[in-house]
């Protein structure tokens, strides 16, 4: 089975699906009372950098984390030398409950699990209107995997110098998903990330998508003085580069929020996902469920909903789109 991405050490750890969306407290916790609390800002080959105070601090996780992983966004207990001093190396002894996990497998038959990111409370989607082509596929992805974690989506559609962003944006009216649209100038004058910022003023917030969609070019806007490296989308296949290789967690100026850039997605598997904690992104939709067969998947003749909205009680428009959310776990990418 093939398993995404180039940072085995980030989360390898198999682990089972847990429906609640967290997990559960770990048993061991109450050794370790003088350790100091940080926030996981970036993981590179079983080195975390975490943020303490002021300092960022390397660690990696001490022995009796066992297989537990840490991930970015995490808020960790740490112990040993916390100077930030070059060479020094910490312990990482507790990883704190989360508020949200984020998680995809590479294939929806693919059990195997990675946590994206933690604690993130929005997740903005992001997607060039050209070059890479958009893949509605990924979006529609995106949106189930950010419902079944309980992160709020925000849809930003970069480079519309190269391309409209109506049709896109229609498919997604009755959904009612928030969205930006940003473009090379709006880039260029600043405008671009004042109108982002607005939307990311006290929350934690990932950017996901296919590579080479502009996500580390609009971090670099929102994070001036932190410049990561950006590349150039390959002229003949219209992909990305995959330049970004580790997630990375930023505070934005003034203390008004998080952003994590993350590198670029081929797939977004949703094997994990329960569509009962989809359904609960849809509260207009919510009492008509009341009729449904017990586990219904919402996505079957028996299901209560039709009936339901036929019967003028909600949108059809709206539940035409949790269809079509719920059927993407069924269809392939790029179909
Ligand atoms: N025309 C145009 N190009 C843009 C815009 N935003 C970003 N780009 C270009 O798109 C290319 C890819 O940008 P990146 O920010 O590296 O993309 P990424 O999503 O971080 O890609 P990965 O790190 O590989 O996942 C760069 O050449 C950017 O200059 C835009 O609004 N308009
Ligand atoms: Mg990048
Ligand atoms: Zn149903």
């Amino acid at each position: 089975m093939r398993r995404y991405g180039k940072n085995p050490d980030e989360d390898d750890v198999r682990v089972r699906p847990n429906r609640k969306g967290n997990r559960p407290r770990t048993n061991i916790r109450p050794k370790h009372e003088d350790a100091s609390e940080g926030l996981v800002l970036t993981v590179d080959r079983g080195r975390l950098t975490v943020l303490i105070d002021d300092r960022s601090v390397t660690a990696m996780k001490a022995r009796e984390l066992g297989r537990k992983s840490a991930v970015v966004g995490d808020r960790v207990a740490v112990v040993g030398d916390l100077s930030g001093a070059k060479d020094t190396l910490a312990r990482i002894v507790r990883v704190e409950p989360r508020t949200s996990t984020l998680r995809r497998t590479a294939d929806d038959d693919d059990p195997y699990e990675r946590v994206v990111v933690a604690n993130a409370d929005q997740l903005a989607i992001v997607t060039a209107l050209a070059d890479p082509e958009p893949r509605p596929r990924l979006i529609d992805r995106c949106l189930v995997a950010a419902y079944d974690a309980g992160l709020d989506p925000l849809l930003v559609l970069t480079k519309s110098d190269l391309a409209p962003a109506d049709t896109l944006l229609a498919s997604y009216g009755a959904l009612g998903v928030p969205y930006l649209v940003t473009n090379r100038d709006e880039l260029a004058d600043g405008s671009a990330a004042d109108r982002v910022r607005e939307r990311l003023a006290g929350r934690m917030t990932a950017f996901v998508g296919h590579s080479g969609v502009g996500k580390t070019t609009l971090v670099n806007a929102l994070v001036p003085d932190r410049r990561r490296a950006t590349g150039r989308v390959n002229a003949h296949t219209g992909r990305g580069r995959h330049t970004t290789t580790s997630a990375l967690a930023l505070p934005l100026p003034d203390d008004s929020g998080w952003v994590i850039d993350t590198p670029g997605v081929r797939s977004f598997g949703l094997h994990h996902v329960d569509p009962a904690r989809v359904v609960l992104a849809f509260p207009d939709l919510m009492p008509g469920t009341d009729g449904c067969p017990r586990a219904c998947s919402h996505d079957e003749p028996d299901c209560a909903l039709d009936g339901w909205v036929a019967e003028g009680h909600a949108d059809p428009a709206r539940l035409y789109s949790l269809r079509r959310l719920l059927a993407t776990r069924e269809r392939r990418e790029g179909d």
